[in-house]
């Protein structure tokens, strides 16, 4: 196993962290799934572009190559080896009255969860067989849901492709070949153990076997960003009453990527800010200061259209998910006020 080549193009954290050294003192490490230093960081060496770059193949990864990943999370959330993360998904603890009622700045608002199945690998080194096993039992404990969380699960294998063009555009599904996830071995056997959930009215949303096993979703239009933290606890609720999601005391729910990790919660809303976005610097610095990221409208490594953006959280561990909501809330209210003002 060699040292991987890096050139002035790769500025990932895991190109800031992965010295010589360090590689060395883990080259010959392997967890119980076979998952190497080598499979951790393939995605950043062959994605120059990565903010990240590494993947986890399973729970063990992130304690047989922690002198890797640990640096990393310090610094993606300001979390330390001896941290504890703590959860909060109680929505009455949630400060947050709809911040934009005329619905002139919202368009609407996302909050999802990742999850994984306890005692399975990871997406990274997952089997075929153990793939197909976890699409079957979530999309059978799916279909035991009722009220308005009730819906249908539609497996990718066989879905139309305008279908799939379709719920891709309109951000319900997420899109197919990402390069990050390709060569970090997620898109092993695709489409085969992919699929959907979704109630009626598309407010409630389960990918499974994208990223992370689960991605649980709830989102609509507008800005009532505390019933769509209402409806995402309670479905949370409902599967943990049929599932055991891969947990622990020190990094919370345990997912791929290493930003995830924690609550796994990404809180977003879809914003019209254009006259601040005139300004990025200004615009950035409202967002550090609330520690929110901006991505495009089709989501990671996409571009803004009209001056929308997709507005989140970016700490999610060592902060509760109630915290992560109020983060993304506290930064909306100042970001219209702020819009508000330039009008
Ligand atoms: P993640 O699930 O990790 O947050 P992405 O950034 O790829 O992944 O986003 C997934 C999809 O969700 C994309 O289609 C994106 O446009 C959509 N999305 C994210 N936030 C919102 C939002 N507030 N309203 C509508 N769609 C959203
Ligand atoms: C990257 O490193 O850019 C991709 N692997 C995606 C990382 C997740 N992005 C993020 O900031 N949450």
């Amino acid at each position: 196993m060699e040292y991987p080549k890096f050139t002035q193009e790769h500025k990932s954290l895991m190109a800031k962290y992965l010295t010589k050294d360090v590689f060395d003192s883990l080259k010959d490490k392997k967890t119980v799934n076979g998952f190497t230093i080598s499979d951790v960081v393939n995605s950043g060496v062959q994605n120059p572009d990565s903010g990240i770059g590494a993947y986890a193949g399973d729970e063990e990864s992130y304690t047989t190559f922690a002198p890797f990943f640990d640096p990393i999370i310090e610094e993606y959330h300001g979390f330390t080896k001896n941290d504890k993360h703590q959860s909060d998904l109680n929505p009455d603890n949630l400060d947050a009255k709809n911040p934009d009622p005329d619905n002139k700045f919202i368009v609407s608002t996302r909050i999802r969860v990742g999850r994984n199945v306890d005692n399975m690998p990871l997406g990274p080194a997952i089997t075929k067989e153990q793939r197909d096993e976890i699409e079957k039992v979530v999309s059978t404990t799916l279909s035991s849901l009722e009220g308005s969380l009730k819906g249908k699960y539609f497996p990718l294998d066989g879905m139309s492709k305008e279908d799939q063009d379709a719920l891709i555009k309109d951000h319900f599904l997420f899109k197919e070949g990402d390069r990050f996830l390709e060569t970090a071995g997620l898109n092993r056997n695709w489409p085969l153990g992919r699929g959907i959930y979704h109630n009626t009215e598309k407010t409630f949303l389960v990918w499974v076997n994208e990223e992370d096993q689960l991605r649980i979703i709830s989102m609509q239009q507008g800005g009532d960003i505390k019933e769509v933290f209402t409806r995402l606890t309670t479905a949370i609720g409902e599967l943990e009453k049929k599932m055991k999601f891969s947990f622990n005391e020190h990094l919370g729910y345990i997912t791929s990527c290493p930003t995830n990790l924690g609550t796994a919660m990404r809180a977003s809303v879809h914003i019209a800010v254009p006259k601040l976005a005139a300004d990025m610097e200004k615009f950035k610095a409202i967002c550090d200061k609330h520690h929110l990221q901006i991505r495009g409208i089709h989501g990671e490594h996409s571009e803004s259209e009209g001056g929308v953006y997709d507005i989140s959280n970016k700490r999610r561990l060592g902060v509760t998910e109630v915290q992560c909501v109020q983060d993304m809330y506290d930064g909306v209210v100042e970001l219209i006020k702020v819009e508000k003002s330039l009008a």
